[in-house]
C-alpha cells in the first residue's frame, strides 16, 4: 500500500480522501490555492504544499505544478477526486509518466467515454442498449432533417462533447430542426471548441439512474447498485438516494443495470471507481454516460453497502484484489443526500456570497455531513458553490427522509444563503414523498418562495413577527390569554423550526427585524 498519496484537489472531497487514507496509515499531502491557505484540507491534511495564484486556473488546474507538487513532497499516488483535473486523461497520462500512480482509470478509458458519440459507438458495439438514434455525427441541417424522419420524431440533438446540459436541445418537429441544430451546435462549439452533433428519439419523462462500479487492476469488477439521481434543476442535482425508488419495486432491474454497467465499464478496459449514467423509462433502460471519477453523490451508496469507495480506489489503485464477488455485496436501508449550495432560491438560485459567521452543522443517529466549510471562511463566485452534503440514513425512505428534515432544522449556515429551505420544500413534496417522479420534478415545484431564515438574528426576528401576528389576531378575538399561549407557541415552534419551507425572509428593511 502507498506510504504517501498528493491530492490534486480541494473542499469536501479533498478532505472525503484524507479521511480514508488516514484510516489506512497513508500520509496525505493537500495542495492549495492562495484562497484556501486556511481550508480545511490544508490544515487536515499531513502537509500542504501551496501552488501559488489565487484561481483554479493558476492552481488546482496547473498539471505541471501538482506533479512538482507530489515529487517533492515524495507522494507516491495522485486522486484526483471530482470536476478539476478528475477527467483529464492528459493529466493522467502525466502522472504515470512521472512515475507516480494515477489514482482512477486508464487514460484510454477516460478518452472514450470524455466523446459522447465514440462512447455510444463504443457502448452499442459492446452489446449495451442506447437510445436509439445516431453514433456518427450529423453533417449538417440536411442531414439532420432525412435523419430525424428516420428515428421519428421528437428527438433529441446533443453535441458530442456536451455535459452539464450545455449543446442539447429537444426538438418537436421538422419546422424546429434547422434552428435548433445552428443554435446547439454554435453553443458546442463556443464552449467546448467542438461543434459536432449527433441525435437520439427524445425520451419524454425518463429517470435518470447510475450504477456504481469498482474494477481492480486484475479484470475483476462489481457493482454496488445504483443510484436516483432525478431530483435535478437545469442540471444540478439536488437530491440523490440509493437506491431508487423504481428499482426497489423490481430487484431483477438492479441485476440487469449492474450486469450492463459492469459490461459497458468492461469494453473499455475501466479499472478503479466509476459511474455508468442511465436513461430509465416505462421499464427500459438506455446507456447515457459514464463518470469516469468518484462522484459527489458516491456517499449515500457508501451508506447503504457499507463499503468505504475512497479506501478500495486505493486499494485497487495499488494493485490489490478487490477479494470479493457480486453476490456478497448487501443494500441495507436508504440513504439520502442533499447538496447544500451558496444559492438564492429567491433569485432565480442565483450564487450568494458572504462570510460564514456563523455555523450549525446538524448532527445525531443516521447524519453524515461531508463539508469543507467552516467558520469565517469567504464565499465567492471562484469556486464551487457547493458548502456541504448532508447524508441521512434511515432504514426504511420514509425513515431517511424524516431524518433529513429533521437535519435540516438543525442546520443553520450565517452570512450566506442557502438551497436548504428548497431541499426541505421537495422532501415535503407528495411526489417525491410517493418515490413516483421522473426529471422533470422540479419544474412542477415552485422553489422561488422557499427560503429560510439566513441566521439567530433573522430568526429570532422572525419569530417576533410571528408573535406580534398571533397577539393582535388573538387580542382581536378577545382573549389575553390565549394572546398570551399563541404567541409563545410561535416562539417554542420557531426556536427549532427557524428553518422552514414556509419561514419568511426577514431581512433588517422588514417591519419585523424592526419589531
Ligand atoms: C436525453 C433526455 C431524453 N431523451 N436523451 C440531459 C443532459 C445529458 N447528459 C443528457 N440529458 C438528457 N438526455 C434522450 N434521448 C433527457 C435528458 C435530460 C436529463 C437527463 C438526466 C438528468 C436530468 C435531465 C434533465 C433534462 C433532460
Amino acid at each position: 500500500m502507498f506510504k504517501r498519496i498528493l491530492i490534486a484537489n480541494r473542499g469536501e472531497i479533498a478532505l472525503r480522501v484524507i479521511r480514508s487514507a488516514r484510516e489506512m496509515g497513508i500520509e496525505t499531502v493537500a495542495v492549495y490555492s492562495d484562497f484556501d491557505r486556511a481550508a480545511l484540507h490544508t490544515r487536515m491534511a499531513h502537509r500542504a504544499i501551496g501552488l501559488g495564484g489565487a484561481l483554479p486556473r493558476d492552481s488546482y488546474l496547473r498539471m505541471d505544478k501538482i506533479i512538482a507538487a507530489a515529487k517533492k513532497s515524495g507522494a507516491e499516488a495522485i486522486h484526483p477526486g471530482y470536476g478539476f483535473l478528475s477527467e483529464n486523461e492528459d493529466f493522467a497520462a502525466e502522472v504515470t509518466k512521472a512515475g507516480l500512480v494515477w489514482i482512477g482509470p486508464p487514460p484510454a478509458a477516460i478518452e472514450a467515454m470524455g466523446d459522447k458519440i465514440e462512447s455510444r459507438r463504443r457502448m452499442k458495439a459492446a452489446g449495451v442498449p442506447v437510445v436509439p438514434g445516431l453514433v456518427e455525427p450529423v453533417a449538417d441541417v440536411d442531414a439532420a432533417l432525412a435523419e430525424a424522419e428516420k428515428i421519428g420524431y421528437p428527438i433529441m440533438l446533443k453535441a458530442s462533447a456536451g455535459g452539464g446540459g450545455k449543446g442539447i436541445r429537444v426538438v418537436r418537429s421538422k419546422s424546429e430542426l434547422a434552428g435548433a441544430f445552428r443554435t446547439a451546435s454554435g453553443e458546442a462549439l463556443a464552449s467546448f471548441g467542438d461543434g459536432r452533433m449527433y441525435m437520439e428519439r427524445y425520451l419524454d419523462q425518463p429517470r435518470h439512474i447510475e450504477i456504481q462500479v469498482l474494477f481492480d487492476k486484475h479484470g475483476h469488477g462489481v457493482h454496488l447498485g445504483e443510484r436516483e439521481c432525478s431530483v435535478q434543476r437545469r442540471h444540478q442535482k439536488l437530491i440523490e438516494e440509493c437506491p431508487s425508488p423504481v428499482v426497489v419495486k423490481n430487484l431483477k432491474l438492479r441485476e440487469q443495470m449492474g450486469r450492463t454497467a459492469i459490461q459497458a465499464a468492461a469494453a473499455v478496459g475501466y479499472e478503479n471507481a466509476g459511474t455508468v449514467e442511465f436513461l430509465y423509462s416505462k421499464g427500459e433502460f438506455f446507456f447515457l454516460e459514464m463518470n469516469t471519477r468518484l462522484q459527489v453523490e458516491h456517499p449515500v451508496t457508501e451508506m447503504v453497502t457499507g463499503i468505504d469507495l475512497v479506501r478500495e480506489q486505493l486499494r485497487v489503485a495499488a494493485g490489490e484484489k478487490l477479494g470479493y464477488g457480486q453476490d456478497e455485496i448487501r443494500w441495507n436501508g436508504w440513504a439520502i443526500e442533499i447538496r447544500l449550495n451558496a444559492e438564492d432560491p429567491a433569485n432565480n438560485f442565483l450564487p450568494s456570497t458572504g462570510v460564514i459567521h456563523n455555523l450549525r452543522m446538524p448532527g445525531g443517529p443516521g447524519v453524515r455531513i461531508d463539508s469543507g466549510m467552516y467558520r469565517n471562511m469567504q464565499v465567492g463566485l471562484d469556486y464551487d458553490p457547493m458548502l456541504a452534503k448532508i447524508i441521512c440514513w434511515g432504514a426504511t425512505r420514509d425513515e431517511a427522509i424524516e431524518r433529513m428534515k429533521r437535519a435540516i432544522a438543525e442546520l443553520n449556515v450565517g452570512g450566506v444563503r442557502t438551497g436548504a429551505p428548497a431541499a426541505l420544500r421537495v422532501l415535503e413534496d407528495e411526489r417525491f414523498v410517493s418515490g413516483e417522479f421522473d426529471t422533470h420534478l422540479l419544474n412542477h415545484l415552485d422553489l422561488s418562495k422557499a427560503v429560510g431564515a439566513e441566521d439567530h438574528v433573522a430568526a429570532i426576528s422572525a419569530a417576533v413577527h410571528r408573535y406580534n401576528l398571533a397577539r393582535r389576531e388573538a387580542l382581536a378575538g378577545g382573549s389575553a390569554e390565549r394572546a398570551g399561549w399563541k404567541a409563545r407557541s410561535f416562539l417554542a415552534n420557531t426556536r427549532y423550526r427557524h428553518v422552514t419551507s414556509e419561514t419568511p425572509q426577514v431581512g433588517p428593511e422588514s417591519g419585523a427585524a424592526r419589531a
